[in-house]
């Protein structure tokens, strides 16, 4: 496990990834409600705000985008995804190396891993190259654990989530992306689950800035060490006034009220 105190990716011990791999992950659909998000250029001007300490992205946004931003922002190189389209099983074809991630200038790796999928162990294969490559690169490794498939009919279930973050210790992750058990006792016994390696929550579908800044709170007051957020921020109409509540509630530890206050 790397230590990660001198990784950019992380503030303090803490870390706000941006995600945006929906493009891929969800398609169009999740830009509708804020059509110029379509533009990855919004997004990595967002990836600017103080609070953002890495942007998740897949190969071809990086390769097209990461140039005229690698100065200002951080990136998160993600190295599987699937889109809404497949209709398989749950899988994520890798679409990147950790080397050729290292070439594009990535501050860390990310990878899907659907554990309890009927893939689930050529995925965990494919994460071992992964992770044994991003060493050679020293990077981090974030792994978004989902555990999804057709036995699994409640992938948010606390038992579910706390094997979720335990399953990213177990195989190497540094930072382990996980859904919110649904309250803060679970979501305390997942954080204790990945023991040294961290947690961060998935920050989900939109929901209200109070509802989503207490979710947050209770994550933090749980343990987690941050937030992996897509469309609860880009699908704002101001989602630098988010990001604003967001770096006080994360990284300087004010209420979900205070925040809302200021
Ligand atoms: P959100 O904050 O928008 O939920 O994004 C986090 C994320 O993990 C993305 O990286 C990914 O595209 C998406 O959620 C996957 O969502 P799901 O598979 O649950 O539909």
């Amino acid at each position: 496990m790397l230590p990660l105190t001198d990784s950019p990716i992380v503030r303090d011990g803490k870390a706000l990834i941006l995600a945006y791999d929906h493009g891929l992950e969800h398609g169009p659909v999740d830009f509708e409600p804020v059509p110029e998000t379509m533009d990855p250029e919004r997004i990595f001007e967002l990836a600017t705000h103080d609070a953002v300490t890495t942007t998740a992205v897949q190969k071809g946004v990086a390769e097209a985008y990461y140039p005229s931003y690698e100065d200002d922002a951080n990136l998160l190189l993600k190295l599987n995804g699937t889109s809404n389209l497949w209709m398989g099983e749950h899988d994520s074809a890798v679409n990147c190396s950790p080397e050729y991630a290292a070439e594009l200038g990535a501050d860390a790796v990310g990878f899907t891993l659907y554990g309890g999928s009927n893939h689930e162990v050529e995925m965990a294969e494919e994460f071992r190259d992964v992770q044994e490559g991003a060493r050679d690169q020293g990077l981090p490794v974030v792994m978004w654990s989902y555990p999804r498939g057709q036995g699994l009919k409640n992938d948010t279930k606390p038992d579910t989530i706390a094997y979720a973050a335990r399953l990213g210790l177990e195989l190497g992750a540094d930072i382990t992306k996980v859904k919110y058990p649904g309250d803060p006792e679970a979501m305390e016994h997942a954080c204790a689950m990945a023991a040294k390696s961290k947690v961060v929550m998935s920050g989900g579908s939109k929901t209200d800035d109070r509802a989503f800044l207490e979710t947050v709170e209770e994550a933090m007051n749980a343990g987690a060490s941050g937030l992996a957020v897509g469309r609860n921020v880009f699908q704002r109409e101001d989602p630098e006034s988010i990001l604003d509540g967001l770096e006080e509630v994360i990284f300087e530890g004010a209420t979900a009220e205070e925040a809302l206050d200021s």
